[in-house]
């Protein structure tokens, strides 16, 4: 197998840390008065957390100052680190493991391009941190998905020139930024949601190791 450099995200992709991130965001709108549904939370799939509470702060109509927004956005993340700190192997997406043990058994090397800050934590709880070679998270990068700076520090890491690398993601944005950077884009999810995907499966079983094999 030719080598590649393989760049997985991680919220909808790894683990769905998505109903936590909703959980967590949802008590902060309660507090303030307003109401935060599931059609909500899909826009803050992908998006940093600034981002996602100035998406929330928009749908309560509420305007806040800077300081205020840090204090809201450090007590969403102690809620969210609650569940987190609960998570284990078993919340692990189906066939995850198979694909990162192929992978790694053929020398390809891996890496995590994800907008979190809990990236690490995430990864160790659930068992998947040895998998990685490098992780780039919301800690290094400071541009946000359809930005391309994630996947290309990702591969800078991985020392694979970007045509050669191949991104897997949930989001929009994240098919947006992996094609800005010039690499092969798999979508995980629905296709009318993903457009611009190169590839685009329902989750990782159905995707053969063949396949990833001739990519
Ligand atoms: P945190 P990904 C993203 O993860 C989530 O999809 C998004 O909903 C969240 O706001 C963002 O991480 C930041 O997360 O608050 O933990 O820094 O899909 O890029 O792996
Ligand atoms: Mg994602």
């Amino acid at each position: 197998m030719k080598k590649k450099g393989f760049i997985f995200d991680l919220d909808g992709v790894i683990v769905d840390t998505a109903k936590y991130h909703y959980r967590a965001w949802k008590k902060l709108a309660d507090q303030l008065g307003f109401k935060f549904t599931h059609k909500h939370n899909e826009l803050l799939k992908g998006v940093s957390r600034k981002r996602s509470l100035e998406i929330l702060l928009a749908i309560g109509k509420i305007s806040a100052s800077d300081e205020q927004k840090e204090y809201w956005m450090h007590s969403k993340n102690q809620e969210y680190l609650k569940y987190i700190r609960k998570m284990t192997a078993e919340e692990i997406l189906p066939d995850v493991p198979k694909v990162l043990n192929f992978l790694n058994s053929n020398n390809q090397p891996i890496a995590l391009g994800s907008a979190s800050k809990n990236a690490e934590e995430i990864l160790t709880r659930v068992g998947l941190l040895k998998d990685f070679k490098t992780l780039v998270d919301g800690t290094h990068v400071s541009k946000a998905k359809p930005d391309p700076e994630v996947f290309l520090k990702g591969a800078a890491l991985l020392g694979i020139k970007p045509q050669n690398c191949v991104v897997f993601e949930d989001a929009s944005a994240g098919i947006e930024a992996a094609k800005a950077a010039g690499m092969t884009a798999i979508g995980i999810g629905k296709s009318s949601n993903l457009p611009g995907a190169d590839y685009v499966f329902s989750d990782f079983t159905e995707i053969s190791t063949d396949f990833i094999a001739q990519l």
